[in-house]
C-alpha cells in the first residue's frame, strides 16, 4: 500500500536529497567580534579537523591531533596550522559523533578569534583539506534529511533567527521544540488508522465489522477538522504577531500623533510642536511594546487643507490606514469633537468594516476634557462598531498599560500560551491544512451522503498527504530546496 510507503521514515542516506558531501562555512556573523565558529559538518569531518588543527603536545612532538579518536562531546586547544606548519591561530574545536550533533552527522566546530581574516583563513584551509562550502541553510538541511528535525521545526530554527519579539521568539520556539508537527502528527495518525482499518475490513470483512462505522467516522472527523479550522482561525494573528503589528497612528491636526510614537519608541523621533500640521510625511518606526513587535507609523494630521506639501501628506496618511493591521485614532480630549473627527470617524470605519483593528485614544487627559466617552459612543459615523476606548496621556504616559494589554487582546496573543501555543505562521503551513480540510470535509460529505466504505479512503488519504507536506513528507525537493535557501549562511 502506497501510504505505508509514505509513512515510513526514510534514513538519510536513503533520501533522493543526500550528498555524501563533508560542508562547512563560517556559523557566526560576517563581521568582527570575541570568537567565531567555523562549523564542518559530514563524513570526513574528524579527518578535515585533523588536516588543519594539532594539539601543542603532538605540536612539540611533530605528530598529528587524531581527533576521531577523541571522545564524542570533547572540546580542546590547540592550533591551526597551514601546509608549512605556520601557526594561523589559536582556538578551541570541539568534536560530536553522528548523530549527536546538530546536523546529525559527524560534526567539528572551530572556535577561531572572531577577526573576519582569520576567520576566512581558517575556512580556506577547512576548504582545501576537503570540505566544500556549505549553501545557505545546509546544516539545517543536513538535520532534517537526517530525520533529526522534520521540516516545520527547520523552518522554525530560520524564525528563531529573525525572531524580533520576545512573542515571536517563544511561538518559534515552541515550533520548534516540535509542538506543530505534534499537533498534525497526532491527526495523521488518526486518519491513518481509520484508513487502515476500513481497507482492512474491506479486505477481510468476516473480521472487521463495518456496522455504525461511518457514524464512529463522521465524529471523528467532526473533532478534527474543528482542531484543523482552529489552527487556520489563529493563523492571520499568528502572522501578524510574528512579523511585527502594522500599526498606523491617525487623528487629526495637534492631536498627539508624533507625542504617541515619540512614547512608544521611548526617544524623540518625530518633532512634536503645538503648531498643527507639523508632521508632513509618513514616518515609520519598529518598536517593542512588551512582547509584541510593533511596525508604527506616524502621520499627517487629517484635515482639508490648502497647503500642497500637507495635502500629499494626508492623502498618503489615508493610504497608510488602507495597509495596517491596527489603527490607533489619537483625539485631543481637550477640545471638543470636530467635524474633521467625524471626516476620520467615517474612514476608520470603511477600515474596520475590512477586517482592520482599531483602538480609540482620548488623549490629553493630564488636561481639562472637554471630550467624554459618550460623546465618541454617540458619534453616528462609528456607533456600531464597539471599538475599544482607552483614557491616555502621551505627556504622562497614562494608559500605556491599558493599550499594551487592548494590542494583545485584539490579537489573541495570550493564547498562545500553554496548550493553544501553536501559530500557523507560514503560509505553506496554512495551505496544507486547508487542502487538508477540504479533504476532510470530502469524506464527511460522502458520509452524509451514505456512500460505501470504500469512497471515504481516497478522500482521507489525500487529507494525510496534505498534513504530510508541513513535516517535509511527500514534498518536492524543489521546494526543500527553496526553503532552505532562505536561510542565512552557516546555518
Ligand atoms: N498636555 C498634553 N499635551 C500633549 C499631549 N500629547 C500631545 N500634547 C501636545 O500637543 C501638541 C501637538 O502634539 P503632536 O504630537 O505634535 O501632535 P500631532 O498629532 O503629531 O500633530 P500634527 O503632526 O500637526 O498632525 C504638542 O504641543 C504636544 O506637546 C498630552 O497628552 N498632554
Ligand atoms: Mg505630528
Amino acid at each position: 500500500m502506497a501510504w505505508l510507503y509514505a509513512a515510513r521514515r526514510i534514513t538519510v542516506k536513503e533520501h533522493p536529497m543526500y550528498r555524501e558531501d563533508t560542508i562547512a562555512a563560517i556559523s557566526t556573523a560576517m563581521s568582527e567580534a570575541g570568537i567565531g565558529i567555523i562549523r564542518v559538518s559530514g563524513p570526513e569531518a574528524a579527518e578535515v579537523g585533523s588536516a588543519v588543527f594539532v594539539r601543542p603536545a603532538d605540536l612539540r612532538e611533530g605528530r598529528r591531533t587524531q581527533i576521531r579518536e577523541w571522545e564524542p562531546g570533547s572540546i580542546r586547544f590547540g592550533y591551526i596550522t597551514d601546509r608549512d606548519g605556520q601557526v594561523i591561530d589559536e582556538v578551541m574545536l570541539s568534536w560530536m559523533k553522528a548523530p549527536h550533533s546538530y546536523t546529525t552527522l559527524d560534526t567539528v566546530e572551530i572556535n577561531t578569534h572572531g577577526g573576519l581574516f582569520v576567520m576566512e583563513r581558517v575556512l580556506e584551509l577547512v576548504l582545501k583539506a576537503g570540505a566544500r562550502l556549505a549553501e545557505p541553510g545546509e546544516f539545517t538541511k543536513q538535520a532534517f534529511l537526517g530525520g533529526r528535525i522534520d521540516l516545520s521545526r527547520a523552518e522554525a530554527v530560520m524564525d528563531l533567527i529573525g525572531a524580533g519579539s520576545e512573542y515571536a521568539r517563544r511561538t518559534s520556539m515552541a515550533q520548534l521544540r516540535g509542538a506543530l508537527s505534534e499537533r498534525i502528527r497526532k491527526v495523521r495518525e488518526e486518519i491513518l488508522y481509520e484508513t487502515a482499518y476500513i481497507e482492512s475490513a474491506l479486505d477481510d470483512p468476516e473480521s472487521y465489522d463495518l456496522e455504525g462505522y461511518p457514524d464512529r467516522l463522521g465524529a471523528i472527523l467532526q473533532r478534527e477538522t474543528a482542531d484543523l479550522e482552529d489552527l487556520l482561525a489563529h493563523a492571520e494573528d499568528g502572522r501578524i504577531l510574528q512579523d511585527g503589528i502594522r500599526t498606523v497612528i491617525l487623528g487629526r491636526p495637534n492631536a498627539g500623533k508624533s507625542s504617541l510614537l515619540n512614547l512608544l519608541a521611548g526617544e524623540e523621533r518625530a518633532i512634536v510642536t503645538e503648531i498643527p500640521g507639523t508632521t508632513r510625511d509618513v514616518l515609520r518606526e519598529r518598536i517593542r511594546l512588551g512582547e509584541l513587535a510593533l511596525l508604527v507609523s506616524d502621520t499627517a494630521g487629517i484635515r482639508s487643507t490648502e497647503d500642497m506639501i500637507e495635502e500629499m501628506g494626508v492623502r498618503r496618511a489615508r493610504e497608510a490606514a488602507g495597509d495596517a493591521d491596527l489603527l490607533l485614532w489619537i483625539l485631543d480630549a481637550a477640545q471638543p469633537l470636530s467635524p474633521e473627527d467625524r471626516q476620520i470617524g467615517a474612514l476608520i470605519r470603511d477600515r474596520v468594516k475590512e477586517g482592520i483593528r482599531c483602538i480609540v485614544l482620548l488623549n490629553k487627559q493630564d488636561l481639562e476634557t472637554r471630550l467624554r466617552e459618550e460623546d465618541l459612543t454617540a458619534l453616528e459615523e462609528i456607533r456600531d462598531l464597539s471599538l475599544p476606548l482607552l483614557s491616555f496621556s502621551a505627556r504622562t504616559g497614562e494608559g500605556m498599560q491599558e493599550l499594551e494589554e487592548t494590542i494583545r487582546r485584539l490579537f489573541h496573543a495570550d493564547q498562545s500560551h500553554g496548550s493553544n501555543e501553536v501559530h500557523l505562521t507560514a503560509m505553506r503551513h496554512r495551505e496544507a491544512v486547508r487542502e487538508a480540510l477540504e479533504a476532510l470535509r470530502l469524506v464527511q460529505h460522502s458520509i452524509e451522503a451514505g456512500l460505501s466504505e470504500d469512497f471515504y479512503t481516497i478522500d482521507l488519504m489525500t487529507a494525510y498527504t496534505a498534513l504530510g507536506k508541513i513535516l517535509g513528507e511527500a514534498v518536492e525537493d524543489d521546494l526543500v530546496e527553496e526553503i532552505f535557501s532562505r536561510f542565512c549562511m552557516g546555518k
